[in-house]
């Protein structure tokens, strides 16, 4: 039987082969050789992503040169340590994959130093917080000891540091105002690792207020002043951050995992720069970025030699192909027509923002200035997020449900939608296709409605949905993704056909 690599180059016009194609195909074909099941999985998977509209804030479609990168012979080499500082032999080729990432990231975002190891933004945070922590609080009391090596200090002299670590404060957003789990919420280990407070938005315009941030950073006193979000959607002035920090006495981290994209394509510029301003800036790889699931770190010089020591003080060892794929990434990153990507991202939220007010929808703060926006879904539809996020899953639209200021949904149920559109602009849609997403919004969220509980009163999960509403909405995602089509270069009937088993 010809190998499914062979009969799809038979069904496929020349003009559309090229090695990436090859190369994504041919690594398929491979890996069904041994599981078909999980070839399958990965078949199935592209049909889900290009039939439905992609509109999760935090979701991309990487390149397939990205892709390509990841599956090499890199993954199998330990690397603890960092560059030209090894706890093993023969690192020489990671060294030199490592370092080009770093330096890639350091002239793309204009940072002193670059440490491109952690896994995810998760570990990236990790790793800033306990560098920042041996900066600041480990560093001074080994020198006043005269010891380099915490090792060989006694158990009170370590006791006492370790009392110390784990006495510190860290101000950070609110998980209700858009802040991330990782920036002190109680059901993650940074609450537990610092006595963690939090800062909200203003109650009337659901932006951050600064003077009130600043008032409060004075009582509170925070080792760290974590600025950065996973769900606001306007600019933030990370000057205005690095004042307040500097006059509480606080380092400033910055988790600009979301908007990493905007940043290096420089729709986010002066005081709206936090590479610029913060002391230690953490951002995942693959949301606005556009790369692999996967994260670094940037810093100001004074903590580099602290961030390099991310693996063994916080992640195991470093996994090279990953490194090579945002090396890629970071790459395409630096191009001019990223730029234009970038400022696209920003001019289609604002367009699907007017879109939706001009729907009758309620957005949150009135707009965006960023790649996302927030949708109460409670008030113009009494429904909860969760049912907002099913309704539009089932009509093939993906987004998540996500919770608003002071939401009185709470965090599980929520009141809002999170809505982005990085996805959508990847594949090359623009304003008059944010109008449309609008429309489709509408419609399914007109055509919902809570289910009632046996107590008569409005579900909280389960919803009904008009099958007309559904039918009309999933007409139209079908239309608008024929016209932009994921991947267009591959050709999904022909890889079910040799695939799908
Ligand atoms: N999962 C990411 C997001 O959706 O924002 C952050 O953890």
């Amino acid at each position: 039987m010809p190998s499914p690599l062979v009969t799809y180059l038979k069904a496929t016009p020349p003009e559309k082969v090229s090695p990436a194609l090859v190369s994504w195909i041919a690594s398929l074909e491979q890996v069904a050789q041994v599981s078909p099941e999980i070839a399958s999985s990965v078949i199935r998977e592209f049909e889900a992503q290009r039939s439905h509209l992609k509109l999760i804030a935090s979701e991309n479609y990487s390149s397939l040169n990205v892709q390509a990168a990841m599956g090499n012979l890199l993954t199998d080499k330990y690397a603890e340590g960092y560059p030209n500082h090894r706890y093993y032999g023969g690192c020489e080729n990671v060294d030199a994959v490592e370092n080009a990432a770093a330096e890639t990231a350091k002239k793309l975002f204009g940072a002193d130093h670059a440490y491109v190891q952690p896994h995810s933004g998760c570990d990236a945070n990790l790793v800033a917080y306990w560098a920042i922590l041996s900066a600041k609080i480990e560093a001074p009391v080994m020198e006043s000891l005269g010891e380099t090596n915490p090792s060989l200090l006694s158990e009170a002299q370590w006791e006492d540091i370790r009392q110390k670590l784990g006495n510190q404060r860290l101000l950070g957003l609110d998980y209700y105002s858009g802040g991330h789990l990782t920036h002190g919420y109680r059901q993650n280990v940074s609450a537990r690792m610092f006595r963690a407070y939090s800062y909200t938005v203003s109650r009337e315009t659901g932006l951050l207020d600064y003077d009130a941030i600043e008032k409060q950073a004075m009582e509170v006193k925070p080792l760290v002043l974590m600025a950065g979000y996973s769900a606001y959607p306007r600019a933030v002035n990370f000057r205005r951050f690095k004042e307040i920090a500097d006059k509480c006495g606080a380092v400033l981290m910055v988790d600009m995992a979301h908007f990493a994209g905007l940043v290096a394509g420089k729709v986010f510029t002066g005081d709206e720069d936090p590479v610029k301003w913060a002391d230690v800036v953490t951002t995942t790889t693959h949301k606005t970025l556009r790369g692999p699931r996967g994260a670094l770190i940037l810093c100001k010089a004074p903590f580099a030699d602290y961030v390099n020591k991310g693996c063994p003080l916080v992640l195991g060892g470093p996994l090279g192909n990953m490194i090579a794929a945002k090396a890629v990434a970071l790459t395409e990153a630096s191009q001019p027509s990223f730029r234009d990507y970038a400022h696209r991202v920003r001019d289609n939220a604002r367009s699907l923002a007017a879109a939706l007010q001009g729907e009758g929808l309620f957005v949150q703060s009135g707009g965006t200035d960023n790649h996302l926006l927030l949708v109460n879904v409670a008030r113009t539809h009494g429904l909860t997020g969760r049912q907002g996020e099913t309704a539009m899953f089932e009509c093939g639209v993906t987004l998540n449900r996500n919770s608003l200021p002071f939401d009185e949904n709470g965090a599980w149920w929520t009141s809002g939608l999170r809505i982005g559109t990085p996805a959508v602009t990847t594949l090359g849609m623009g304003e008059p296709e944010m109008k449309e997403i609008a429309r489709i919004i509408k419609i399914i969220l007109d055509g919902t409605k809570p289910s009632v509980t046996s107590k008569g009163e409005p579900a909280r999960r389960k919803i009904t949905l008009d099958p007309a509403a559904q039918g009309e909405a999933k007409k139209r995602v079908a239309a608008l993704l024929g016209r932009f089509v994921l991947y267009p270069e591959l050709d999904l009937q022909l890889l079910k056909r040799e695939f799908l088993k």
